[in-house]
């Protein structure tokens, strides 16, 4: 199958994955239920101002699109997925999410305890997006809707951290900034803490 694809689309497929167009669902436990009129997004930790916002509220805010190539640990690659939402600069640009000067890494906190670390660089790139819109249409639940947070590749830009993605949390109700870092679910389950997919960074300790 490879050997069909451009030298152009080879280059942007990171080693041991392969192109699907599909867009596989998975996750753990059950797709959670959610009630945009009780639904809250919250901010804490280690920054200037804890922020709690109503969906609304999070509705309001400035949006932008992006599109990336989104790459699973478990080997699928999906190349030009586009999506909608907040990024991480708006919301300082914005002044609602100043991080500390200490704050090193964000936790984002999901449905049913469900977690994922990052570095704060990684998250505030231009390839993290807390996304609520994808091919522009609102999120399905399956999906993560009504928020979520996605990583992806933007082909060209190879100073950006590339990196798995199970670490863009479905569900998202939460960022927690912090000083230390805190492996979340599938790191704890020995997936790799650093998860760059052209290090092919899968699982702790070693490379498959
Ligand atoms: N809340 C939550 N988010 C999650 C997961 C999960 O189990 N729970 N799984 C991750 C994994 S392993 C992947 S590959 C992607 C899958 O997203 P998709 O179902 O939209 O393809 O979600 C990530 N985010
Ligand atoms: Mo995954």
């Amino acid at each position: 199958m490879l050997g069909k694809l451009s030298n152009e689309t080879k280059k942007r497929l990171p080693p041991g994955q392969y192109l699907t167009t599909r867009f596989p669902v998975l996750h753990m436990g059950p797709v959670p239920v959610f009630d945009l009129k009780t639904w809250k997004f919250r901010v804490w930790g280690e920054v200037e101002q804890p922020l709690m916002l109503s969906w609304d509220e999070f509705s309001a805010l400035p949006h932008i699109k992006l599109t990336m190539d989104i790459h699973c640990v478990t080997k699928w690659s999906k190349l030009d997925s586009t999506w909608e939402g907040v990024s991480l600069k708006t919301l300082r640009e914005l002044g609602l999410v100043v991080p500390k000067e200490k704050a090193r890494f964000v936790i984002q906190h999901a449905e049913y305890g469900y977690t994922a670390n990052l570095p704060l660089e990684v998250m505030e790139g231009d390839n993290f997006l807390l996304a609520t819109h994808y091919e522009g249409e609102p999120l399905t639940p399956e999906h993560g809707g009504p928020l979520r947070g996605v990583c992806g590749a933007i082909p060209g830009r190879e100073e950006l951290k590339d990196v798995y993605f199970w670490k863009g949390a479905k569900w998202l109700r939460g960022l927690e900034f912090s000083t230390t870092d805190q492996p979340g679910f599938w790191e704890q389950a020995g997936y790799h803490n650093d998860a760059d997919v052209w290090l092919e960074q899968r699982v702790r300790g070693r490379r498959f």
